[in-house]
């Protein structure tokens, strides 16, 4: 199928991306090779001098990863993908693709622990200074920019605090000072939140989470409309070489089909475990964009399509209570990622994000009692059972 805009988002999930081979298969082959032959000479050099679309050698592309490119850019509407080994393979290339030696870079404070220290270690080593700020507040974006500021990096809603960031109003601040604005869209995933259509120049992804959806491949990718970027975004992956496998970018395709099946029916049960937790008593406090209660209510319904399945939480007596609840529960499964069919309990300060300095966690309002819950997709009543009988046991 051509990108056909004029067909829903769960057609373009099933279909784009999707291309004829010479025997008709349905489903997007996996293109196993490293190099491509060259039907001459020139061939060769045409495809080298950008002169012809093609494939050269997979570091650079491959049939199978640009099918899975043009279906992410597609559920993004972007013109543009690149994927990746990794989420970070994504947030490196971009970083390395636009931050030089004395250039600046402002953050929203409560990333992913590894986007964050990969700024704060080695592109500082480099000579890269950044800004992390409470995004949330645009005016403290607009006070951290300046004159050599390259990039404004959002997450939102962040990881793990669920903060959301107003991404049109962050644009158009950043725009004034002709500054592009990446958004990373993990949480969300293209079914609840658009980046590029609210102003965001790059969205990021890490796919290991919901857009594979199955927590068995680990993957990231980057979208984009301008054509500037292309050369600059493309050229960097191919010098770093954290591209996609073609076997990876076959399994993302694949379970890419059933992104809003999964992220709907887990959000689903996310708004009755949130509003479960929310009145239990042994329950300190949920931060989830569903609830009332959560500060940035209204921005996620103006910015959002739905709350997502991500929450976290305080137990009432702190990180002992915290950790008896994650040592206790039987069907969730204690592990960090997320966004997969399988509902995972984490403890970000002694694990996603124990990379980050305590000053660091503190600032981005990753406290140590904090528990990270990803909501899978089994039955809603089952996961209710199994919360409760381990917080029965605190
Ligand atoms: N961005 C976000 C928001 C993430 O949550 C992660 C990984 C990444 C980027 C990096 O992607 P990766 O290289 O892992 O594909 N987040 C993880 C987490 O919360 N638990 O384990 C990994």
């Amino acid at each position: 199928m051509k990108n056909n805009k004029s067909y829903g988002l769960d057609t373009l999930a099933v279909h784009a991306g999707d291309f004829k081979d010479a025997f008709g298969s349905v489903v997007t082959p996996i293109y196993q090779t490293s190099t491509f032959e060259f039907k001459d000479a020139d061939h060769g050099a045409r495809l080298f001098a950008g002169e012809e679309d093609g494939f050269i050698y997979t570091r650079i592309g491959n049939p199978t990863i640009r099918s899975l490119e043009e279906k992410l850019a597609t559920l993004e509407g972007g013109q543009f993908g690149l994927a990746f080994s990794s989420g970070m393979g994504a947030v490196s290339t971009l970083f390395a693709a636009f931050l030089g030696q004395g250039d600046h870079v402002v953050s929203t404070a409560a990333v992913y622990g590894p986007s964050r220290g990969i700024l704060e270690t080695y592109f500082k080593k480099f000579g890269v200074a950044s800004s992390f700020v409470n995004t949330a507040d645009e005016r403290e974006v607009e006070k951290a920019i300046q004159p050599n500021t390259k990039l404004v990096y959002l997450e939102t809603p962040t990881n793990p605090t669920i903060e959301l960031t107003d991404i049109e109003a962050v644009s158009s601040i950043a725009h004034e000072y002709g500054i592009p604005v990446v958004v990373d869209n993990t949480f969300s995933s293209p079914v609840l939140q658009r980046p590029l259509e609210l102003g965001a120049d790059i969205v990021l992804h890490s796919l290991t989470k919901f857009i594979n959806g199955h927590a068995d491949v680990v993957g990231g990718a980057l979208i984009w409309n301008k054509e500037d970027f292309t050369p600059l975004l493309r050229k960097t992956m191919a010098y770093f070489g954290p591209n996609m496998d073609p076997h990876q970018a076959y399994l993302v395709y694949r379970g890419a089909k059933t992104l809003s099946l999964r992220v709907l029916k887990a959000q689903e049960n996310a708004i009755t475990i949130a509003k479960y937790l929310e009145n239990h008593p042994k329950i300190e406090w949920v931060k989830y964009p569903g609830l009332k209660s959560h500060p940035q209510y209204d921005l996620a319904k103006k910015q959002m399509k739905g709350p997502g399945s991500m929450m976290s939480f305080g137990v009432k007596g702190g990180l002992e209570a915290g950790k008896k609840l994650m040592n206790s529960v039987q069907l969730a499964k204690l592990a960090v990622s997320l966004g997969g069919v399988e509902t995972l309990i984490q403890h970000p300060a002694s694990m996603t994000h124990a990379g980050m300095s305590p000053e660091a966690r503190k600032q981005a309002g990753i406290t140590d009692e904090l528990v990270r819950f990803s909501v899978g997709i089994e039955d809603v009543d089952d996961l209710i059972t199994d919360l409760s009988q381990a917080l029965e046991k605190i």
